[in-house]
């Protein structure tokens, strides 16, 4: 085992226990409260040669770690960390594919469920004593049975969410920058078309500039007043006022959502609705898939520093070599 122990590892803010452990045990740990340049001592700043982070990494904290060469993110979603201007810099990113991919599918389907059959305040009216006082909680208004789905965002989890739901009988469309090699479903080119084309639209695309609010007054218009749209991917694809609009209107019919705009905000006039499910990010927030992705985080830097490789690059980085040749690294 290659000892790693002299390399600096930054960790900015909270991450997950085992990977904290992980990385105290394999190399030098530095624990700052958040991803804040002020709180870089120079010495710190001369020493860091890895990160791995939860939470926001931009331009102005990488720059402040002359010696960085990779920033491991925790998360399949890294739009949290600037990785155009990482690479530009020469930094590797990468981030926790894969290992959450079934897990993340799984709470997209039970958050439709839930949105559609209005599981949760079925079960709050059990809870209640309504049951028992009023009888049988009312029929739902919504059925999946002979719904049409609509993916936003087919990569991998939205290739898994696909899967499931074809297994529950339903057809399935797309939307994507491009067509999926060798995916079965129909492709949209546009989101307002497939959004025309179904009356359920889930979305799994990333976030970032491409997508910022690209669910907007005119897509929700489209899906239509049986409309459900659900979100797993991130609350910044989303006009939010649009959202709460459409479903105050009744221009669509429900929505589930595990993220939003301004985690862990909510805001109140999605709170109030009634034909909203909501959850509190927890696509992927199960013990074993969390310690999966904690330890994906940490074989990446593992792997950096001790082989010369990423385990798991970010698509934009999956070019960079390492600074130096393998054998001149320890
Ligand atoms: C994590 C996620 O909860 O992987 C992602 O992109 O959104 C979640 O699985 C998040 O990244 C860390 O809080």
């Amino acid at each position: 085992m290659s000892d790693l122990s002299s390399i600096a590892i930054l960790v900015p803010g909270r991450l997950h226990p085992h990977a904290i452990e992980r990385i105290e045990g394999r190399f030098k740990l530095i624990v700052i409260d958040r991803a804040d340049p002020a709180l870089v001592t120079e010495e710190m700043a001369g020493k860091v040669r890895g990160m791995a982070a939860m939470t926001e990494v931009d331009a102005a904290f990488i720059d402040a770690f002359p010696n960085l060469e990779i920033i491991a993110n925790f998360g399949v979603g890294y739009d949290a960390v600037d990785a155009a201007h990482a690479v530009r810099r020469g930094v590797m990113v990468t981030n926790t594919p894969d290992v959450l991919t079934d897990e993340v599918a799984d709470t997209a389907v039970g958050l439709l469920l839930n949105t559609v059959r209005e599981l949760p305040r079925a079960e709050q009216w059990l809870r209640e004593g309504r049951w028992v006082r009023e009888g049988a909680y009312p029929f739902s208004r919504a059925s999946l049975r002979g719904r049409t789905v609509g993916i936003f965002g087919m990569g991998r989890i939205g290739q898994a969410i696909a899967q499931r739901l074809a297994a529950f009988g339903l057809p399935i469309s797309y939307h994507n920058r491009r067509p999926v090699e060798n995916c079965p479903y129909a492709y949209f080119d546009t989101l307002q078309g497939l959004a025309s084309a179904v009356d359920t639209l889930i979305c799994v695309a990333p976030g970032g500039a491409a997508t910022n609010r690209a669910i907007n007054a005119e897509v929700l218009e489209a899906l239509g007043p049986d409309g459900v749209f659900v979100n797993i991917g991130r609350g910044s694809t989303v006009d939010e006022e649009a959202l709460v609009s459409a479903l105050e209107n009744g221009t669509i019919l429900a929505a589930g959502l595990d993220v939003f705009a301004n985690e862990p905000h909510v805001p109140d006039a999605l709170l109030d609705l009634r034909n909203v499910s909501l959850l509190p990010h927890v696509g992927s927030a199960s013990v074993a898939t969390r310690k999966a992705m904690a330890e994906l985080v940490t074989d990446n830097l593992i792997a950096w520093f001790a082989q010369a490789k990423a385990i798991t690059p970010v698509p934009e980085a999956a070019h960079l070599e390492p600074r130096l040749p393998a054998s001149d690294r320890l």
